[in-house]
């Protein structure tokens, strides 16, 4: 068996001044601008939405530094580790970032984490391996059930200003708890809410375990409540 190799590819709150983007613009606008050279040089590919296979635009191993709009995972076999292959993830998460890969993502595919309708809309995105790997279920309304991801969520996103409310049970019954976006990242009119959990234990419940998703706040037990300044466990910053 191979073990999980996690890099700790995760930026915040990057000071980016990337050249090619101005202070005008859309603020929805998300992207990743992937570059084959050091330093944000060289061939490059712009994507805008999922991409399991960087081999169809001649990108396949081939980004050395990147940067972006908005939550994106960058994964090391492609289909975003549909095989379960245990995939080294390098993961991105703030309004605007530039970051070198160096030899720590040789990236096969890549996919983003929010709202495919606005940057900043509420929207959760539920994985079925850690740390944003395998299949997914997402959405922007409450969901009884959780699709092919029923008892097999292992990590998750949230962002917007919406809390969300995952249960045990269907139908929002059993065991559950509330997560609010609560970090904020922004540059210039660029503003993105959001909270990760890597896997399920920095949300105190099982792996494997979420069964429906409500919009609100609806849980005696809230991570990351603004006004509390609540962190998460997975804080590693
Ligand atoms: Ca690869
Ligand atoms: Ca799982």
């Amino acid at each position: 068996m191979t073990t999980l190799i996690f890099w700790g590819c995760l930026l915040l709150f990057a000071a980016a001044t990337l050249s090619e983007r101005g202070a005008v613009g859309a603020d929805d606008f998300r992207y990743v601008t992937g570059y084959a050279g050091p330093n944000y040089t060289g061939v490059h590919y712009q994507f805008t939405d999922y991409t399991p296979d960087l081999s169809v635009v001649q990108m396949d191993n081939t980004i050395q530094s990147a940067c972006g709009v908005g939550i994106w995972m960058l994964y090391d076999t492609a289909d975003y580790d549909l095989d379960h292959a245990w995939s080294v993830v390098c993961r991105y998460m703030a309004a605007s970032w530039c970051a070198s890969m160096g030899t720590a993502c040789n990236t096969s595919s890549l996919r983003y984490a929010g709202s495919p309708y606005g940057l900043n809309d509420n929207y959760y995105n539920l994985y079925e391996d850690t740390i944003y790997r395998g299949k997914e279920f997402r959405g922007n309304t409450n969901a009884s059930d959780v699709g092919d991801l029923d008892m097999d969520v292992s990590s998750l996103v949230v962002t917007g200003q919406s809390p969300w409310t995952f249960y045990t049970g269907l139908h929002y019954t059993g065991a559950n708890v509330c997560v609010y976006p609560y970090r904020h990242s922004t540059n210039n009119d660029i503003h993105l809410d959001f909270a990760y959990y890597d896997k399920m234990d920095y949300l105190g419940m099982p792996d494997n375990s979420i069964r429906s998703v409500a919009r609100g706040c609806l849980s005696d037990r809230v991570l990351g409540h603004p006004g509390h300044e609540r962190r998460g466990l997975d804080d590693i910053n």
